[in-house]
């Protein structure tokens, strides 16, 4: 099947830090990011693409060009500056209803996560999601928007991408508090966010709020290293760490044993521990049916081979090819220079792992419900012109990850929709602004939009759903 179901949701995604800029006006909290970046010195998120001031020109561009709809998160820290105040920051509650109130206005339904990696300072710096009250913190927070909210916004999203945030934070140290090679916190903090998460949908689902609420797991396939029988324990064991522990929290409401083996073996190599009360576990059990949806993000696919050697990553963040290093003591090593085409910042492009990742949820985890693709997406560095910016790569890219949609739902899949990352050209965590994903080009200086090829081909791909 070539061509895209009628009622196949095609939507743009962003997040509060990356695109709103304002990271201080109206009596926004600081987070953890700022300082970060400002030590850095690399690059900071003021003004990224000002969605802050430009929405209502962002919804326009959206309804103009077949974006039916867009995932955006709310900044925590607009809402409650320290994250457990008493009292909500009106300025900040207002901004995301004027916006809510825009998108419907423009006919564009708002998805919208409630954690898109920004806990506020207040709170990470003491402990984060390790610190059992950040979950408290947290779904007060959310219940605050479920209520505030509750005419506007129909789909909401708990957490974006916990494996990402964790490993960020105390694996690859790439993200504050820049922590390397400390698999306690990794999947202590995992699994502490998957407690919040469950707690949150439960509480949905007790206040009966109208509308659909889900958690998005950022789903690498991982294979093993040219299909080799040494190569499979370690491509087992880097899902388990990244994939299949969220997912047996998020749909079996319990940790499998083949999978607390794993992650045992992964610990004990690497002289770390995990606490796993019962209370937390009775948490998850109430909430492995309340999931209205999965959202997976998706890029890559990695490829692992057994590795025995010491704990060695090197973050390509620049988009300098070939420098990526990801090599996990008692786990694997993700193999990069391969028959198969990647960007600049070393990611296998790798359209069926997408397809096989969605027929694996499906058999493994059977009361998922729903899928959406909430991220996928080129990151390139485009040529800007006045004229046309051609982005011919990352129309291929999009249009072969669809294909990939199509198979699964052929395969028996329930895939209901896919969002683009990202909608316009947005700041990236880790790589500053070179690496630019959007279908619209945004001058950072002028901060003028401007369609890309990508644009202009998704919006006849929305009229005739030809993905041939
Ligand atoms: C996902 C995040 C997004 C976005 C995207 C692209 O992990 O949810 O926020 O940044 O990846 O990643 P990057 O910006 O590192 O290229």
């Amino acid at each position: 099947m070539m061509n895209l179901p009628k009622e196949f949701l095609l939507g743009g995604a962003t997040a509060a830090y990356q695109a709103e800029g304002a990271t201080a006006v109206d009596g926004k909290g600081k987070v953890a990011w700022d300082d970060y970046l400002e030590k850095q010195g690399r690059f900071k998120a003021d003004p990224a693409s000002d969605f802050y001031n430009k929405y209502p020109i962002d919804l326009k561009l959206s309804h103009e060009f077949g974006v039916d709809a867009i995932r955006i998160s709310i900044a925590w820290s607009r809402i409650f500056p320290n994250g457990d105040d008493a009292e909500a920051n009106p300025a900040g509650v207002q901004f995301y209803h004027d916006l809510f109130k825009e998108a419907r206005a423009q006919g564009v339904e708002p998805y919208v996560t409630l954690h898109h990696f920004d806990t506020p300072d207040a709170l990470h710096s003491q402990g984060d999601f390790l610190n059992p009250h950040t979950i408290e913190s947290f779904v007060r927070y959310a219940e605050f928007c479920f209520n505030e909210y509750q005419e506007e916004v129909k789909y909401w999203i708990t957490f974006n991408e916990i494996w990402p945030v964790t490993s960020g934070q105390y694996l690859v140290g790439k993200f504050p508090p820049a922590i390397t090679y400390d698999f306690s916190k990794t999947l202590q903090g995992q699994h502490n966010m998957m407690v919040a998460h469950a707690k949150a949908i439960k509480l949905f689902k007790d206040n009966q709020y109208d509308g659909e609420i889900g958690i998005i797991h950022s789903l690498e396939t991982k294979y093993p290293y040219e299909g080799k029988k040494e190569n499979e324990r370690a491509a087992f064991l880097y899902d388990v760490l990244a994939n299949k522990f969220l997912l047996d929290a998020t749909y079996k409401g319990y940790y499998t044993e083949e999978v607390m083996d794993a992650v045992n073996e992964i610990l004990l190599a690497n002289n770390g521990e995990i606490h796993i009360t019962e209370e937390d576990l009775a948490h998850l059990d109430a909430a492995k049916d309340l999931n209205d949806f999965l959202g997976i993000n998706y890029y890559q696919s990695n490829f692992v081979r057994a590795y025995d050697g010491d704990n060695d990553i090197h973050h390509n963040g620049t988009g300098e090819k070939g420098t990526s290093v990801f090599a996990l003591h008692g786990v694997g090593e993700q193999m990069f220079d391969m028959d198969i085409p990647r960007n600049d910042w070393d990611w296998l492009i790798y359209p069926d792992g997408l397809r096989d990742q969605m027929i694996r949820v499906a058999k493994e985890y059977p009361n998922y419900k729903k899928i959406y693709v909430t991220e996928n997406g080129m990151g390139y560095k485009d040529d800007f012109n006045t004229e046309l910016i051609d982005d011919t790569p990352r129309i291929d890219y999009i249009r072969k990850h669809l294909i990939a949609c199509t198979e699964a739902i052929d395969a028996g899949v329930n895939v209901a929709g896919y969002f683009v990352w990202s909608l316009m050209d947005v700041f990236s965590w880790s790589n500053g602004y070179n690496k630019r994903y959007g279908l619209f080009y945004v001058d950072f200086d002028t901060q003028e939009r401007y369609p890309k090829k990508s644009a202009y081909w998704w919006k006849q791909l929305n009229e005739n759903r030809d993905l041939s």
